[in-house]
């Protein structure tokens, strides 16, 4: 018989419904209720996308996706699939709970995010642990996959499609911006190698590509005090638009994987703006949602984690 073994998928959730749209706020501001204003803001983003965002639909997709193509991919192992978001419910401890109830004594994880940080993929991993500790699961953790071949070559063709939509003139004045989600500076400090991997990301998609006018962007910081990393990607492209002359953005947001509201309204609503105010033409690759090549390789860096 094969061996059973969970796969837990994580991934940071989304509202399914207008109702949860407060209680989703504020489990991301840990634990402290949004102003009235702050919640309007977010609605008011939400409804720009045409309401409440695909991410849950999409997020599941994915992780039937991963788990069917891993039980293809080889024939010792049957994986069955746990879904566990980090601000909605399934929660993380929700998912590895249900897996102690069915029974399952061995498991792997992966976050649906590439690039590994303390705020991000460390959270995850950490609650997955310390929830699987609790009813003896053994659980082994993918910690990042931002140069994953497949990954790099996904981006790779998605890039080069909208550069096939421009003039050779276009081209020459274009520039490629390779973002991930911000995060407040003090990670830093700890040495957080979160800057670092978004960066071999676009070098690895730039030796891919041949493109050679790429700059690194942060985007979608959040509504707190603290300094975030920068520079923000709008800043970013008024900057390079006056100081360097160019006249089209392709903006790859390589730190997310679906269709969400960080990539529909940060990207495609808030750049876009930027773009039409300065006149540049803008651009932006499809996500990966469940293009196969990409949910092969995230089935390749599982399998890698597994035979470790
Ligand atoms: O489409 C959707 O419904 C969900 C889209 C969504 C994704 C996402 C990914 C990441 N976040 C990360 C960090 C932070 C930090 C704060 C923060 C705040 C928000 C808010 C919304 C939101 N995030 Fe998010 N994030 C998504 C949505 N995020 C909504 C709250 C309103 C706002 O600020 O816009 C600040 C928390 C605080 O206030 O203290 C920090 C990181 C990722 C990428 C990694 C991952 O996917 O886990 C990091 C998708």
């Amino acid at each position: 018989a094969k061996k059973q073994m969970g796969l837990l998928v994580m991934a940071y959730g989304t509202p399914y419904k207008e109702e949860d749209l407060e209680r989703y706020y504020t489990h991301i501001r840990r634990g402290r209720k949004p102003s009235d204003e702050m919640l309007q803001d977010l609605r008011d983003r939400y409804d720009a996308i045409g309401g409440i965002s695909p991410l849950a639909r999409i997020t599941d997709d994915q992780a039937e996706a991963l788990k069917d193509a891993l039980n293809e991919k080889q024939d010792e192992i049957e994986f069955k699939v746990y879904l566990g978001l980090k601000h909605i419910e399934p929660f993380v401890e929700d998912a590895v709970a249900q897996m102690a109830e069915d029974g399952i004594e061995e498991a792997v994880s992966i976050v649906l995010a590439p690039h590994y940080s303390t705020y991000s993929v460390k959270s995850y991993n950490g609650r997955a642990k310390e929830e699987a500790e609790k009813h003896g699961i053994s659980i082994r953790s993918v910690e990042s996959w931002y140069d994953a071949p497949g990954f790099i070559d996904y981006w790779k063709d998605v890039i080069e499609a909208e550069y096939a939509k421009m003039t050779e003139d276009d081209k020459e004045k274009a520039c490629l911006i390779v973002s991930a989600h911000s995060l407040p500076m003090k990670i830093l400090e700890g040495g957080d190698p979160y800057p670092d991997q978004l960066k071999r990301t676009a070098e690895l998609i730039s030796e891919a590509t041949g493109i050679t006018q790429y700059e690194i962007g942060w985007q979608s910081e959040g509504n707190t005090p603290d300094p975030w990393i920068g520079p923000d990607v709008q800043d970013l492209t008024e900057e390079l638009y006056h100081e360097k002359g160019y006249r089209s953005f392709v903006y790859a947001p390589v730190g997310f994987v679906s269709d969400h509201l960080e990539v529909l309204y940060d990207n495609d609503y808030e750049c876009k703006v930027v773009c039409d105010k300065v006149g540049a033409d803008y651009y932006r690759p499809e996500m990966p949602n469940t293009h196969p090549k990409f949910i092969r390789t995230l089935a390749d860096v599982v399998l890698d984690k597994v035979k470790e």
